[in-house]
């Protein structure tokens, strides 16, 4: 989508700090990290949340938490929370599913 923030950096439009690629997934650093790790992992196809991702892409889905493990194994000893924000009123502001890879630090329970 042209109006996508994360269709654009997959396209190369936006720089992003690119910590894992494949062929249909890219996990990168949050822009405003809100904890030591907190890297995005989404897929390279836009589709909105994780229940549309579930239902269209499910491969690709399964290959995001790949990633993320691999993410975690790499920078958090293997240990991660993944958080998918589905809709504004529980944090959403982009609509292209990403799961949030968080660890480090004092996470609580709503982080
Ligand atoms: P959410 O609120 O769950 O939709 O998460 C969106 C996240 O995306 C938020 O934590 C900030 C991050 N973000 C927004 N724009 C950019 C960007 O241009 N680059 C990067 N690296 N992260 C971004």
């Amino acid at each position: 989508m042209s109006d996508c923030i994360f269709c654009t950096i997959v396209a190369g439009g936006i720089p992003a700090d690119v910590v894992v690629e494949t062929d249909n997934v890219v996990a990168f650093r949050d822009i405003a990290p809100k904890a030591p790790l907190h890297v995005l992992v989404a897929p390279k196809t836009h589709v909105p949340n994780v229940a549309a991702a579930a239902r269209e892409i499910p491969e690709i889905l399964a290959e995001m938490a790949i990633v993320a493990q691999q993410v975690a194994d790499a920078e958090s000893g293997g240990e991660f929370r993944w958080i998918f924000n589905t809709g504004p009123s529980a944090g959403q502001t982009v609509f292209h599913v990403h799961g949030h890879v968080m660890n480090g630090g004092s996470l609580g329970w709503s982080e």
